[in-house]
């Protein structure tokens, strides 16, 4: 009988949405399942809140007190689905807790906050994971193992670029993303991460950086209610403005610690990109290019080809490539955002089966810490930054 393991989620919005989606159906894609995540309870910080969060994602309970949820006998898994300023604290009950964890990218607000997180989970010896779900997505998995087994050779050269647009009218709403002391920093913390994750899972650590970084709207509205709208639903020009104190954008040359170069660009003020991530990776043997708006699909040329067939192919990812036994059969159905998560769900309980830890996990996401870290350092100091 597969093991059935109940999950409090903590936090109802957004990711609570693509999380309880998972839970749902990983056992749907991944047979035999590793575990068989149960939704047992969750909380949002409301009771009414909570209660709207049971019945739309199909947890057995509701509450508001993530502390006494979290410190249940019958809890097996917390999820951490909130905004950014209370992952640690919540991390580190859930550890002494004893309970695994997987919590949403980034990981915390500062490198303090990191560290003390992984302390705690290497303390309590459970599994913890953070929630980076591009690397999850089949083509940058093809990616990773054509790197592996040497087909473009060594690498040279990692371009990377997250840009959306939902944060380019400067009336969009001030939500907590544009608040250091919610989300720590801007769009280096929320998106630029998420390229450093996958330019460590790709390439391997980075060892130093220099940033530029810059404010593009200066004060905004204040949101009107609670919810996370992303600019896009409230547009309320006459409402009183408050100051940004996070950054819109960062541009960043990288040194790697194998001899790599590179580069990472990430805002959320680019009209007309909306989860536009780019990898572009130069070896000594060939090239790698993915763009996660063609997320079914990774380019490769490997200089070997035939001098008359060369040139950049696609590959449309399906059962003969990474997570395809579990996935759609036929290539080109369709790979999503809900399908990455389905995949990260798959990864983390195996990794919760087989007592190995995943990756990206609190470790991991420490590193992406230190990286932004460095990045927001050097975007005051002008100067090459040291990650260590
Ligand atoms: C907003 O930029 C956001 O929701 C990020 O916080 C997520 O990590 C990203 O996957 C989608 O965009």
């Amino acid at each position: 009988m597969t093991k059935v393991m109940n999950v409090a989620m903590i936090g109802g919005g957004f990711m609570g949405k693509a999380h309880a989606m998972a839970y749902a159906s990983m056992p749907m894609f991944f047979w035999p399942a590793p575990a068989i995540p149960h939704r047992k309870i969750v909380v949002d910080i409301t009771d009414g809140a909570a209660e709207e969060a049971r019945q739309r994602f199909g947890f057995d309970e509701a509450s508001s007190d993530w502390r006494a949820v979290i410190n249940r006998p019958d809890i097996d898994v917390v999820d951490i689905c909130t905004p950014n300023n209370v992952h640690a604290e919540i991390a580190i009950a859930a550890a002494k807790a004893g309970k695994h964890i997987i919590c949403e990218k980034p990981l915390a607000r500062t490198v303090e906050e990191a560290r003390a997180m992984t302390e705690a989970a290497k303390a309590a010896g459970i599994i913890h994971m953070v929630a980076f779900n591009y690397r999850r997505t089949p083509a940058v998995a093809l990616a990773k193992k054509f790197i592996e087994e040497g087909r473009i050779g060594r690498i040279l050269n990692f371009r990377g670029t997250y840009l959306q647009d939902w944060s380019a009218d400067e009336n969009g709403p001030l939500s907590w993303r544009f608040q250091k002391k919610i989300a720590g920093s801007g769009a280096v913390g929320d998106i630029g991460t998420h390229v450093v994750d996958l330019a460590h899972y790709l390439v391997g650590p980075i060892a130093e950086v220099i940033a530029m970084t810059k404010t593009y709207v200066e004060t905004r509205p204040i949101q009107q209610g609670g919810v996370d709208k992303l600019g896009a639903s409230e547009k309320a020009a006459d409402v009183e403005r408050a100051p940004v104190d996070v950054d819109d954008e960062v541009i960043s040359m990288l040194r790697f610690d194998g001899g790599a170069i590179g580069s990472l660009e990430a805002t959320r003020n680019a009209w007309g990109r909306n989860n536009f991530i780019t990898l572009e990776i130069h070896g000594t043997k060939g090239s790698i290019h993915f763009n996660y708006e063609r997320r079914d699909e990774l380019q490769v040329m490997f200089a070997d080809d035939p001098a008359d067939a060369r040139g950049f192919r696609t590959i449309y990812t399906g059962p003969a490539h990474p997570y395809g036994n579990g996935l759609w059969p036929i290539p080109g159905l369709g790979i999503g955002y809900s399908e990455t998560k389905i995949v990260e769900c798959f990864d983390f309980f195996s990794a919760i089966a087989s007592g190995e830890q995943p990756s990206p996990n609190f470790e991991d996401g420490l590193l992406t810490e230190l990286v932004a870290d460095a990045m927001l350092r050097s975007g005051e100091t002008g100067k090459w930054e040291s990650v260590k």
